[in-house]
């Protein structure tokens, strides 16, 4: 698309076809819609100005790229965004010359915009980064950086919609918002100096004014905040006018230090469902671009736990819930409506709210912290130096466990099992069904020896005929057979059960075991029934490596057990995006593969 011959009104006519297509393919496919709608005439002036790909555009959280894809080469295949072998969800090196850096957890957009501003000093790099994101560790930890690094080729720009999937919280983008009360300030200091230069008072006074103005600004004003950390602030610019974007660009790119631009913009701007609820359009399932509605889905493990959490805090008012930016996608939501004073979003803050977590709960609190498995992997070092070294008994609740579908290698939550294998006395619970899911929260709530985590894949409710309870550090038969065992952790009892009619036509019926508990290990079931059996199935959606089948093999092998396990695991290896059903039934975790796998296994 060649945008640079594009006079004003032809952009502006360009903003208005890809907004339609936005609609059109994300009511369709699903994905980001508000971020995009938000930023279609920013992403078109950027490129307007700047040289893609030698000055580099970098997208934070990268969810807000659809623009920019359609911009550079892509556009005759955004309708295959987010599907299987289609255009993937955030930017991506190996999808574009265009991309310069992965994308997909917020806050690296900073950090990489000023690794590539010093290594290439010739060319711009202009890192576009929403308010939510900014106040992000890591960005903060670049902000720190880049104010005193004196490169005069990055451009931040700071898109201001006041939305985080929810409602932003923190005081860092409440202080952005005063910048807008002042400007009228600003345009009356503006006028009266214009007016004192051109009478007969000269120069000197509108000088002096002008000094004033600057100390003022600088005390109220984030904009005068950031310039005393080394920025040229620019803005608030309306994010909507191509044509006053393009001007503050050029004079962006002339600046000699660090510029960060201030952009108004609105979320879900132009589709007036995703304006009015900005959170259901921020990622959304396939809908009807008539009324905005998607299909009615199942219950959820996500939303089972929310009742739950619920139910408990109910009667114990010790519960606490932790969220950080993702209260709806956790399941959190009836929690934070109903109990606003034990509800905590900390905002794209994993790190913090772990720590804050393990402190709260050293108050006689019970504290449950909900994060997706791929952003706890932020938090490896606290859930070792501030959780367990102390032994907290914090709760964590691992929404999206094993792989998550649509969003890609970024956000597969494929590795925590892996990871809090590593973390000594790490309770971890895998439920196999939603009541074991119901089981384990009441049974972590009391808990005190240390963390517990629960994953919870991101399925619907799944649950078996069963009066068992779950007991800790215990497994269950499911099913009773013979020859094979089958010990299945997690969403994996479903998927072996959905098989068993079609192994039993090839003569195998093995015995079905639920396997929630992953650490600590069912030492007394391994010990007694794994002798008893010929063939020995260990299945888990999370990599093979130092998963749940490897730890098994590891305590056979300590105890000198000699038994062979299949196991039956991801490969380590990231996977890309695609629905979660066929990358299941792609990496072997469901279905035929499955089937073939067991068949064949020694
Ligand atoms: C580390 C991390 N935690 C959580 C998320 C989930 N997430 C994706 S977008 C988003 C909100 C981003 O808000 P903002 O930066 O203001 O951009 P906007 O969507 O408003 O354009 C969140 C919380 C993430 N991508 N990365």
């Amino acid at each position: 698309m060649e945008i640079k011959s594009m006079n004003i009104e032809e952009l502006d006519s360009l903003a208005q076809n890809i907004r339609q297509r936005l609609i059109e393919v994300v009511s369709k496919n699903g994905g980001h819609l508000g971020p995009n709608l938000g930023v279609v005439e920013l992403t078109i002036a950027i490129h307007k100005v700047f040289d893609s790909p030698k000055d580099k555009i970098l997208f934070d959280v990268g969810h807000q790229s659809y623009v920019h894809k359609m911009l550079t080469e892509r556009d005759n295949r955004i309708h295959t965004i987010r599907q299987k072998n289609g255009l993937g969800p955030f930017t991506s090196r190996e999808e574009s010359e265009h991309d310069h850096f992965v994308s997909g957890h917020a806050g690296n957009a900073l950090s990489a915009g000023l690794g590539f501003a010093v290594g290439d000093k010739n060319n711009h790099v202009i890192s576009l980064i929403g308010d939510a994101s900014l106040g992000n560790g890591v960005s903060l930890e670049a902000l720190n950086n880049i104010g005193s690094s004196k490169v005069n080729n990055l451009i931040i720009v700071f898109n201001d919609n006041e939305m985080s999937i929810g409602e932003n919280v923190g005081v860092f983008s409440k202080a952005f918002r005063k910048v807008m009360n002042t400007n009228a300030y600003n345009e009356l200091k503006h006028e009266v100096e214009t007016t004192i230069r051109k009478s007969n008072f000269g120069n000197s006074l509108a000088d002096l004014i002008s000094r004033v103005e600057k100390s003022v600004k600088g005390f109220v004003t984030p904009g005068g905040y950031m310039e005393s950390l080394g920025y040229e602030y620019l803005g608030p610019i309306d994010g909507h006018n191509i044509e006053a974007l393009i001007s503050v660009f050029e004079v962006a790119k002339k600046m000699d230090k660090p510029v960060f631009l201030h952009v108004k913009t609105k979320k879900g701007k132009g589709y007036k469902f995703a304006e009015d609820d900005m959170e259901k359009f921020h990622g959304i399932a396939p809908f009807d671009v008539e009324t905005g509605e998607t299909a009615k889905g199942c219950e959820t493990y996500s939303q089972v736990f929310g009742k739950k959490i619920v139910e408990m805090a109910e009667k114990d008012n010790k519960i606490n819930a932790i969220s950080a930016a993702m209260i709806k996608g956790t399941g959190l939501s009836d929690f934070f409506r109903k109990f606003p004073d034990r509800a905590h979003d900390v905002g794209i803050a994993e790190e913090h709210g772990v720590i804050f977590g393990g402190a709260l709960a050293l108050t006689d609190k019970k504290v449950f912290i909900a994060l997706y498995s791929t952003f706890l992997q932020r938090t490896y070092d606290q859930l070792i130096h501030d959780i367990a070294i102390q032994k907290i008994p914090v709760k964590f609740i691992i929404d999206r466990a094993g792989i998550v579908g649509e969003d890609g290698k970024t956000h597969q939550g494929i590795f925590d099992i892996a990871f809090l294998l590593t973390i000594p006395k790490m309770v971890i619970i895998s439920p196999t069904t939603c009541k074991e899911l119901t089981e384990a929260l009441e049974l972590s709530r009391d808990y005190s020896e240390g963390p517990i985590a629960i994953r919870l894949p991101r399925a619907n409710c799944f649950n078996i005929e069963s009066n068992k309870k779950l007991e800790f550090g215990k497994w269950n038969i499911a099913k009773e057979g013979k020859r094979d065992l089958i010990i299945a952790t997690g969403s994996m009892l479903e998927e072996v059960l959905k098989i068993e009619k079609s192994l039993e036509k090839e003569g195998v019926t093995p015995t079905i075991v639920a396997a929630a508990f992953i650490n600590p290990l069912d030492h007394e079931f391994i010990i007694n029934e794994f002798p008893k059996y010929d063939r020995i199935f260990v299945l888990e959606e999370g990599i093979k490596k130092s998963g749940f089948g490897s730890y098994i093999l590891e305590f056979l092998n300590d105890n000198g057990i000699v038994k062979n396990v299949n196991r039956i695991a991801l490969n380590h290896e990231f996977i890309e995006h695609g629905s979660r059903d066929e990358l299941l039934e792609e990496c072997g975790l469901r279905g035929k593969k499955l089937i073939k796998s067991i068949l064949e296994g020694s």
